[in-house]
């Protein structure tokens, strides 16, 4: 058996019924399970809403360890168009040649490192800080910066002990309230220094505002990317011809991003609060109760993707929802990108095969439910080309 096989634990669900019952706290969800639906409701947003209370999307749910607005990402139109607007560019950059460039050197560089040394772990060792100094280029700040977010660990909100660690989270919200003071005394070109710029309604952006924004930013993409990071490692363990298929067709390195975030869907669902009675799947939503969209189920719907549970590094047809769907589809979606196609081409120029000495895997508890996500730990050799 593969050792990087993802199984599909919503199958009979999705084809039952099309939603499962997930606990959470006092605060349950039902969990959208088909293609189909999950973009339905996704698109519904007047009446799945993600501006509920903070934290109250999450789920786990996050509404007893914060207070502040994730923004755009927990709010809807018109608000979250004009927000979205402040950003979007900003968040585009990842497109340009020099930012590419200088993603290349960080992970060139970590990859030489792990070819240099026997064995590594690559959770903590490798994915966490790939993952640390590559923001430092989304945020546009100094390379150094990446040490502080790296002692954090893999998750600002979970420790060992604890989905939702309190004391975690206000380490994160003390350190993003000492950031915008020092760039409100002395602005760069940064992230914090262009929002605190940023006109929105008439009016500049709050630091509560600014605060949203960066607590999005840290917390959204950094579990999502090392899980993404962590399960491609052990498939390219699992999978050596792929390294060499990726360097004798780089055009593959294309559909190969889309295809492992499609298999990995690095993040399992996202919640919504119902605005009103109304139903799904003939089953009864009630106002104010909570649905998710199933990401990773959707995303292995046999009705969308032939042979959903494998790996076709060069499937063609991929309407995959990995970054979500519609209004609210993942704003780092294109950084993430650039950093998966930027490490598999890496990868596959100096890499000929990686071994997995041992390994702990992460697997998510939704009730009912069990479903690997990736790894806690992983130690494995790299082979040189
Ligand atoms: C939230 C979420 C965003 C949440 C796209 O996902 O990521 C989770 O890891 C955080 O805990 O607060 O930012």
């Amino acid at each position: 058996m593969d050792k990087s096989r993802i199984d599909d634990p919503f199958e009979q669900a999705r084809k039952d019924r099309g939603y499962e019952h997930i606990p959470d706290q006092d605060d349950p969800v039902v969990m959208m399970l088909r293609h189909k639906d999950v973009r339905k409701c996704a698109h519904q947003w007047k009446v799945f809403q993600s501006g509920a209370m903070p934290g109250r999307i999450v789920v786990p749910s996050e509404v007893k360890i914060r207070d502040t607005r994730q923004i755009p990402f927990e709010v809807d139109p018109p608000e979250h168009t004009e927000y979205r607007g402040l950003v979007e560019e900003w968040f585009r950059r990842p497109l340009q040649a020099d930012y590419e460039g200088q993603l290349k050197m960080i992970i060139d560089e970590m990859i030489d490192g792990v070819l240099s040394t026997k064995s590594v772990e690559i959770v903590e060792q490798f994915s966490l800080p790939l993952q640390s100094r590559a923001l430092t280029l989304l945020l546009n700040i100094p390379h150094e910066e990446s040490e502080v977010w790296i002692a954090w660990g893999t998750h600002v909100f979970r420790s060992d002990d604890s989905n939702l660690d309190a004391s975690k989270a206000t380490i994160l919200y003390d350190y993003i309230d000492a950031q915008i003071d020092k760039y409100i005394l002395s602005p760069g070109e940064d992230l914090y220094s262009i929002l605190l710029n940023s006109d929105f309604q008439g009016r500049k952006l709050t630091k509560e505002e600014v605060k949203g924004v960066m607590i999005l930013t840290f917390a959204g993409g950094r579990d999502t990317i090392i899980n993404y990071v962590t399960n491609t490692i052990t498939y390219l363990a699992d999978h050596p011809e792929a390294l060499s298929r990726m360097k004798d067709d780089p055009d593959v390195v294309n559909t190969a991003v889309e295809e492992l975030v499609r298999y990995f869907s690095p993040l399992t669902h996202m919640g919504r609060v119902a605005t009103e009675d109304t139903e799904v799947c003939e089953h009864a939503i009630a106002k104010d109760s909570r649905i998710s969209l199933g990401w990773a189920s959707a995303n292995r719907d046999a009705s969308v993707f032939e042979n959903p549970n494998e790996i076709m590094i060069d499937r063609k047809i991929n309407p995959h929802v990995a970054f979500g769907f519609g209004i609210h589809k993942c704003l780092g979606a294109t950084h993430a990108r650039q950093l998966m196609k930027v490490l598999l081409k890496s990868l596959s120029e100096k890499v000929v095969s990686i071994e997995v000495n041992s390994k702990k895997e992460n697997i998510e508890d939704w009730g009912a439910i069990q479903r690997k996500v990736g790894y806690d730990s992983i130690n494995a050799t790299f082979n040189k080309l």
